[in-house]
């Protein structure tokens, strides 16, 4: 099966700054885990990660009828942009939402995930196992 891992604004800091919400290990070694779960368990994985709304949007709409399901972090836009539930909806292909820090325990601005509402299952709080719990999850009700 065939999976786009999209991460959006600032996770290309991983390991840069605050290391204490969001761990000590770079983008780079998230990619590398990502990449290498999806070898190992016959996943093809794509990733995409940007700052621009607008791109992963785009990267959302170019998901239609190419890959058979989602992971995305849209880190701040999680909590703000409606143009992103609508591309989810738009293509609606599975989708599984994943957030590194439990946001649950975070202010309250982080508290609604428009995103989230066009997605079957969260992943938050278990850092970058989360994602690897969201491929286990996909493969696992739609692997072929
Ligand atoms: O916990 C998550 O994965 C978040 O999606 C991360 C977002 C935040 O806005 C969400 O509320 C929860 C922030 C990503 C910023 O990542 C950084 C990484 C290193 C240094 C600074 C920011």
């Amino acid at each position: 099966m065939k999976v786009l891992v999209l991460n959006g604004p600032n996770l290309n800091m991983l390991g840069i700054r605050e290391p204490e919400i969001y761990g000590a290990q770079t983008y780079k070694d998230l990619e590398n885990l990502i990449y290498e779960y999806g070898h190992a368990n016959q996943i093809q994985v794509e990733i995409f990660q940007s700052n621009h709304e607008g791109a992963l949007v785009d990267r959302i709409q170019q998901a239609y009828h190419t890959v058979d399901a989602i992971i995305i972090n849209p880190a701040a836009y999680t909590h703000t942009s409606v143009a992103i539930l609508d591309a989810l909806k738009a293509v609606s292909l599975p989708a599984v939402e994943v957030h590194l820090s439990d946001v649950s325990s975070r202010e309250a601005f982080r508290q609604v995930s428009y995103a989230g509402m066009a997605c079957e299952k969260t992943m938050m709080g278990q850092g970058f196992d989360g994602y690897l719990q969201a491929l286990a999850y996909l493969k696992e009700k739609y692997g072929k």
